[in-house]
């Protein structure tokens, strides 16, 4: 891992050019994309499982997950694991409780009454990768927030495994959260699906998870006729650490995203030579010593990165450039420097809470802006499974106060029948 001393003025480029690298193309994954989607509006059912068939491998009579695949599932979950998933289950819930918003109405003495009435979307679709991306902790992430806005029917979806079954891990997760039903069906056929519906499906109003290039570019073509969270991109950490920092902490939890895939990006801003010095020798040690040696050679090698600043306020100067997906504050003083962050998905303070804390336990989701997206989004939440209506009423005395203005707007715009719309009610008096 590359250590740079930098100045103020570099920091534009360095992060506009951390921001391109994920710069595929992805004209032959939209052609493909597009031609599953409309062949499943077009054929329904059939193309589904003729989809399941060349695509996984699988000839499928029924693409829905029976009740007593799952009660299998469970079985295959040890019961320490499912303490876990029940207490992680717990926290994701009260955490998510707070963000709830409610409906609010105000009226005045002349008869208005105006408010906002929120409710929750009806009908969610949640896609769950297959194969080694199969979190259970993703499904969680997802579920949660949907079962706390009130979304009444969650469908989730997932690649079927070459022997028709569904990882159990996804099947208990997903159960235990809330799901309405599981659907089998991975890829671009399991976005069309939840998009359009069939025959014997009935289409989502919005698609949450993440999921590969073709998963995320079919999300990317259906959104309009559904909602969607986000295109996520590859996971990213960027670790903020002073002289009092742990280089073996910091190391560790650059590691700990390092390892998600080649194109994670992780990243130390640190005010002291001799510190980045220390995390760049940690991260050489500890990496030899992980699993997923592969990855972390080539996210490390070609995404991880070491930035020496000159002081703190230049590190924070680097964090709001580059709004990374997670931020960890490893300093001396991190609620003193908390109202410097004006961007990131996920900020983790101090030298105790290393970042899969948030991905497993904490509470708070997951699911979090990527790729500098965290300049004007959120992370998953409540607030993305529900909506708000404008409401008013007037009295009739409260609309003839006003009638003059809105029928004078209406006249001015050119719509007669805007404005005899208020007019009517007055002449027939
Ligand atoms: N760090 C990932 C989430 C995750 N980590 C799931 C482990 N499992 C993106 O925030
Ligand atoms: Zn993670």
């Amino acid at each position: 891992m590359k250590i740079n001393v930098i100045e103020e003025q570099d920091i534009a480029e360095i992060v506009t050019n951390r921001k391109n690298r994920d710069a595929v193309q992805y004209d032959v994954i939209d052609e493909r994309v597009k031609s599953i989607v409309q062949t499943i509006r077009r054929d329904g059912d059939e193309a589904v499982r003729g989809y399941i068939k060349s695509l996984d491998g699988v000839d499928l009579n029924n693409v829905v997950v029976s009740a007593q695949e799952i009660e299998e599932a469970y079985t295959r979950v040890s019961d320490d694991m499912m303490a876990v998933l029940t207490e992680a289950k717990e926290n994701i819930q009260t955490y998510h409780a707070k963000q709830k918003e409610t409906s609010w109405y105000s009226h005045n003495a002349d008869g208005v009454w105006l408010g906002q009435q929120v409710t929750p979307i009806v009908r969610i679709g949640v896609y769950v990768p297959g194969g080694k991306a199969a979190y259970p902790s993703t499904v969680l992430m997802n579920i949660m927030p949907a079962v706390v806005a009130g979304v009444s029917d969650i469908t989730v979806t997932t690649p079927v495994q070459p022997d028709g079954t569904v990882n159990p891990m996804t099947l208990v997760g997903a159960d235990l959260a809330g799901a309405s039903r599981i659907l089998k069906i991975g890829g671009a056929h399991g976005i069309a699906t939840l998009a359009y519906g069939t025959e014997s499906i009935t289409p989502v109003d919005k698609i949450v998870g993440p999921g590969n290039a073709y998963v995320a570019r079919a999300k990317k073509y259906v959104f309009g006729d559904v909602g969607i969270d986000m295109i996520a991109g590859p996971s990213e950490v960027c670790v903020v650490a002073d002289e009092t920092a742990n280089p073996a902490y910091v190391a560790a939890d650059l590691l700990a995203q390092a390892e998600h895939d080649e194109l994670a990006s992780a990243v130390a801003v640190t005010t002291s030579e001799a510190i980045a010095s220390a995390i760049q020798t940690e991260v050489e040690r500890q990496m030899k010593t992980r699993d997923r040696q592969a990855i972390l050679q080539e996210s490390v090698t070609n995404q991880g990165a070491i930035y020496v600043t000159t002081d703190l306020e230049m590190a924070m100067t680097f964090v709001n450039a580059w709004a990374p997906e997670h931020l960890e504050l490893q300093i001396s003083h991190p609620f003193e420097w908390l109202p410097s962050v004006k961007h990131a998905g996920a900020i983790f303070l101090g030298h105790y809470t290393p970042e899969p804390l948030g991905d497993y336990f904490a509470g708070p989701n997951h699911t979090l802006p990527t790729n500098g997206t965290a300049k004007f989004s959120s992370p998953l939440g409540v607030y993305d499974f529900m909506k708000k209506s404008s409401v008013i009423y007037y009295t009739d005395d409260a609309l003839e106060q006003v009638r003059q203005q809105v029928e004078q707007f209406a006249g001015e715009e050119g719509l007669d029948g805007h404005r005899d719309a208020v007019r009517i009610r007055f002449d027939e008096k």
